[in-house]
C-alpha cells in the first residue's frame, strides 16, 4: 500500500490495483494525477513481485471523466504541445510499453483523457454503464493524450473519425462489437472479471510478457519492423532463465515457477 492524494495503490496475489480516486470531480484527471499514476506505474513495472495492473476509478459512476477541465482551460499554444508531449511520455506511453500487463476495468463514464488512458492499456473491459467517448472537439480541442492513434488502431478509422468528430458517446455492448473493448458484464462482475483475466496473466512467463508486449506494440511504431522486433525478442528469450523454468516445467509434467 502506498500514500497518494488522487489514487489507490494496493497489491494482493502479484495483482497491483491502481484507483483514480478523485470521484467528486468523476475521477478527472489533473497534472497532480497524472503524475501520480506515472509513479505508480513505474514501481509496479519495476516491482517483479507485480505481475498485471487492473485501472479503475473510484466508485460507480465514472472511470475517469477526462482531463480535468477546470486545469486546461487556460492553456497556451506552446503550454498545450508542450503538456501533451509530457503526458504522453510520463503516463500513456509509458503505459502502454511498460512490460507489466494492464486491464482498464471501465466502470462508468471513460472521456476524452480517460478514454486515452484506457487505451494505453493493454486490455480493457467494461460495465454495462460505461459510455466512452472522446469529447474534445465539443470543447475546441482535439485529443492530445494519443486518442487520434489509438483509437483508429483499436476500432479502424472509419469508426475513429465518426467517435471523434461527432464527439458522441458509445455504450459497452458497441464498444465490445466495434473491438474498443475485450467484455462487458454488470459492474459486479467488473473487478471479478479483471481478475479472472489477471489470474491467467500471472500463471506465465514475465519476461516472455514484457517481451511480447514490446514486439506487438513495434507494429505500430512508425519506421519500426514489427517482425524483425519479434525475430529479436524471440532470441533474446533463450538467454532468460524462465525460458529454462517454462522448457523444464513441461518436460517434468509439472507447473512453471516463474
Ligand atoms: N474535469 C473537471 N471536472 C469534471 C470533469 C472534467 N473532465 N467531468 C466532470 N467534472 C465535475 C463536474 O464539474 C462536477 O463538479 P461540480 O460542478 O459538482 O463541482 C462533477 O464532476 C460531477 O459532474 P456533473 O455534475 O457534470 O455530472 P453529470 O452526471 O451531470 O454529467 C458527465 C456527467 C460525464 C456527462 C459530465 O460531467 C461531463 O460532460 N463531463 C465532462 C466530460 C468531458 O468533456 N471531459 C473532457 C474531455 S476533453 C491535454 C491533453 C488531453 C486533454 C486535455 C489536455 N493536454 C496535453 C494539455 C484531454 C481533454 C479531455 O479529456
Amino acid at each position: 500500500k502506498m500514500d497518494y492524494k488522487n489514487i489507490l495503490f494496493e497489491y494482493k496475489n502479484a495483482i497491483a490495483y491502481i484507483t483514480i480516486n478523485r470521484s467528486k470531480q468523476l475521477n478527472a484527471l489533473n497534472a497532480e494525477t497524472i503524475a501520480e499514476l506515472s509513479s505508480a506505474i513505474t514501481l509496479a513495472e519495476n516491482d517483479k513481485s507485480i505481475k498485471c495492473m487492473i485501472i479503475t476509478g473510484a466508485e460507480d459512476k465514472a472511470f475517469v471523466a477526462g482531463a480535468d477541465i477546470k486545469e486546461f482551460a487556460n492553456y497556451s499554444k506552446k503550454e498545450g504541445e508542450n503538456l501533451a508531449r509530457k503526458g504522453q511520455e510520463i503516463l500513456f506511453d509509458l503505459l502502454e510499453n511498460c512490460g507489466t500487463p494492464s486491464i482498464a476495468a471501465i466502470n462508468g463514464f471513460a472521456l476524452g483523457g480517460g478514454l486515452e488512458l484506457a487505451m494505453a492499456c493493454h486490455i480493457r473491459i467494461a460495465s454495462e454503464n460505461a459510455k466512452m467517448g472522446l469529447p474534445e472537439v465539443s470543447l475546441g480541442v482535439i485529443p492530445g493524450y494519443g486518442g487520434t492513434q489509438r483509437l483508429a488502431n483499436l476500432v479502424g478509422k472509419g469508426k475513429a473519425m465518426e467517435m471523434i468528430t461527432t464527439a458522441g458517446m458509445i455504450l459497452a455492448a458497441d464498444a465490445k462489437s466495434w473491438g474498443l473493448v475485450n467484455y462487458f458484464c454488470t459492474q459486479e462482475e467488473l473487478i471479478p472479471l479483471a481478475e479472472t483475466i489477471a489470474s491467467k496473466i500471472i500463471r506465465n512467463s514475465p519476461s516472455a510478457i514484457a517481451k511480447a508486449i514490446k514486439a506487438v506494440n513495434a507494429g505500430f511504431e512508425e519506421g519500426i519492423n514489427g517482425f524483425e522486433v519479434e525475430k529479436k525478442e524471440f532470441g533474446n528469450c533463450f538467454e532468460s532463465e524462465e525460458f529454462k523454468e517454462g522448457t523444464n516445467a513441461f518436460l517434468e509434467k509439472r507447473k512453471a515457477n516463474f
